[in-house]
Parts: structure tokens; sequence; C-alpha cells
């Protein structure tokens, strides 16, 4: 009987571009960080935060959303290079994929630029099953979404080498420990690295700079 293809090959298809870009812009002396998380953890309030907090670095950003392009708009404010990458006229996918990252920064202008930050679509499961071609994976996790989430969406916490627990400043009107989060986090993958920040407060954000500035 012939050999039906199955869905890994569109896996290794894409893990091929990935690879690819993730050579091609460390050739390039650029750090692509792929942030992940759910809708509303707090994704684009991070990338806003970050730039603010390293202005003598050059960021470029791709923003990933199903429809619109507030997020894009809001960031473009502050005169970056941005590229928006909508998937509704697509059938709406939930994730991103190496090759419209490559389409992307295809079309932008890269010269000079430190960091290139991507938010991805705003789900918790999806964007984890795709190498973007990111060197570093991100997971937000807002304490509001609840201690459990590792344990129940495992694989995006085991793909991503760091933890950003956001809207700490909200912890006292919740029954969520901090700790119970980390350690659940650590149960799917020993070494995620933890960063818990507050925005709004900038609780965190001082240790959160720094890991960014000396990558
Ligand atoms: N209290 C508090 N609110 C925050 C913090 N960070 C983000 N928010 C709020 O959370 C809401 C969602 O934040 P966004 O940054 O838009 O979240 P997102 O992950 O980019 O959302 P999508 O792109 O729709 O998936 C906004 O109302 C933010 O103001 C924080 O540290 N503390
Ligand atoms: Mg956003």
């Amino acid at each position: 009987m012939k050999k039906i293809k199955t869905l890994r090959s569109v896996f290794a298809a894409n893990d091929q571009v990935a690879y690819e870009l993730r050579k091609e812009l460390k050739g390039k002396g650029i750090t692509f960080i792929n942030i992940m998380g759910s809708p509303g953890s707090g994704k684009t309030s991070l990338i806003e935060r970050t730039m603010d907090e390293l202005k003598d670095k050059k960021f470029a950003i791709i923003e990933g959303d199903i429809e619109t392009s507030i997020d894009a708009e809001k960031l473009q404010k502050k005169g970056v290079e941005i590229y928006q990458i909508n998937t509704g006229p697509f059938g709406g996918d939930c994730h991103l994929e190496a090759a419209w990252i490559r389409t992307a920064i295809g079309e932008m202008n890269l010269e000079g630029v430190d960091f290139l930050l991507v938010e991805n679509i705003g789900n918790l499961v999806c964007p984890a099953e795709f190498d973007t071609g990111a060197h570093i994976n991100v997971v937000v996790l807002s304490v509001t979404e609840g201690e459990d989430k590792p344990l129940k969406y495992p694989l995006m916490f085991r793909r991503s080498q760091i933890l950003v627990i956001s809207k700490t400043d909200l912890l006292p009107y919740l029954d969520v420990s901090l700790e119970n989060i980390v350690r659940n986090a650590r149960k799917i993958n020993k070494d995620i690295l933890v960063f818990p920040l507050s925005v709004k407060t900038g609780e965190g954000v001082e240790k959160w700079k720094n890991y960014i500035k000396n990558l």
C-alpha cells in the first residue's frame, strides 16, 4: 500500500524554514524572541514596556492576530518597524509559522535591529506547536489565569525557555499563589526561567529588562 503522508511532513517543512531563519538572523546579530500566551495575558503590554525600558536598543516587531491591527497600531506609535500578519483571510489559524515570519522579514527593514519581537496569536495551545525560528520562546501567563495552567497546557511551557508571570499587582485580589504557578511550571519544564512582573507598578521589570539587555 502506498504510504500516506501525515501531518509530520508539515512540521518537518516548517522546522527546516525555522532552522534556516534562526541561523540567518543570528548571522545578522538579531535576537528573535517569540512571545506567546493566552488572549489578554499581557503580551503587547510587555512588548511596549520592554521597548520603553531599552531605548538604546533597536526593535522590530511582527504582530500576529486573527483579525485587526489594533496591537500593531498601538506599537507603531513608538516609531518602530512593524509588520502585521492576519490569519483571518487564510482560515483564521491560531498560530504563526516560520514561512510567514520569513516572508514578513523579507519585507521589513531590519538594518541595525537588535531584537525582533514576534507577538504570536493569543492562544495557550497552537502557537507552541510550530517552531517560528525564534532563538527564545517566551510564554506570558497572567496571574488571573490561575495556578493550574502549566499542567493543563503543558506543551506551551515545555517549548518556552522563559515564563513571564504578568499582572502580579493583581495577586492581592486573587486566590492564586505565585509559588504554586512556578511549582506547576517547573513540573513541566524544570529549567524554565521565571520573571514575575507587573507593567502597571513596574515590580519585577528591572530583572526582565536586564535579562533582555544582556542576551
Ligand atoms: N493590572 C494589570 N493589567 C495589565 C498588566 N499588563 C497588561 N494588563 C492589562 O491586560 C489587558 C490585556 O493586555 P494586552 O497587553 O493587550 O494583552 P495581550 O496578551 O497582548 O492580548 P491579545 O493580543 O489580545 O492576545 C489590558 O487591559 C492591559 O492593560 C499588568 O501588569 N497589570
Ligand atoms: Mg496583544
